[in-house]
Parts: structure tokens; C-alpha cells; sequence
């Protein structure tokens, strides 16, 4: 019974420490890509930022031809993602500096 509950304690311990881990390596930039100017080119766009190593997560504006990119701050960095985009045909200008995302 209390080995039981000593088995549980580790595990809720080592998945506290790995979620706390992810929220600090977690940083967002913000991309400016002029030449996105339809679907294909977000789905393209998408791709490319997810395919660089550390990117977690990205969230598209179609409209204002923006997408914020949530990474790894230990593993990329905005700059990376900018050549990343720009290796199929999109610059990107960073819009806003890396910031802590929540
Ligand atoms: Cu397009």
C-alpha cells in the first residue's frame, strides 16, 4: 500500500518537473511573410516551420500574413525559422521579439 503510493508520488513528481521543463524552454515569435497569400502557402509555410527542430506549435493570421511560432528556445531560434521559411520561396521579417509564452 505505501510502496504503492510512493510508486505514484514518483511519477507524479517526474511529470510535474517534465511539464515545468517544456513551459520554460517555450518561447513565441511572431513572422511577417509578405508572399503568403492563400491556403497553399500557410500548409506550405506550416510544413517548413515544423519540420525545424525545437517548433512546437504554430498558429496562422491569413489575413494580417502573420504566423506566430511557439519553440524551444534551447534547440532553434527565430532566426532559424526565418530561413527556414525563406529556403521555399517566403521571407519572413520577425515581427515581434521572442517572448516567454505563458
Ligand atoms: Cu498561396
Amino acid at each position: 500500500m505505501l510502496k504503492r503510493t510512493l510508486v505514484f508520488l514518483a511519477l507524479l513528481l517526474i511529470t510535474s518537473l517534465a511539464l515545468a521543463e517544456r513551459d520554460n524552454d517555450n518561447e513565441a515569435v511572431t513572422l511577417s511573410i509578405p508572399n503568403m497569400v492563400c491556403m497553399s502557402c500557410e500548409m506550405r509555410i506550416d510544413q517548413a516551420l515544423l519540420a525545424v527542430d525545437g517548433v512546437v506549435a504554430t498558429r496562422f493570421d491569413l489575413d494580417a500574413k502573420t504566423v506566430t511560432v511557439h519553440f524551444n528556445a534551447d534547440v532553434t531560434s527565430s532566426e532559424a525559422l526565418t530561413e527556414a521559411t525563406e529556403a521555399i520561396g517566403y521571407p519572413a521579417t520577425i515581427v515581434s521579439s521572442p517572448t516567454e509564452a505563458g
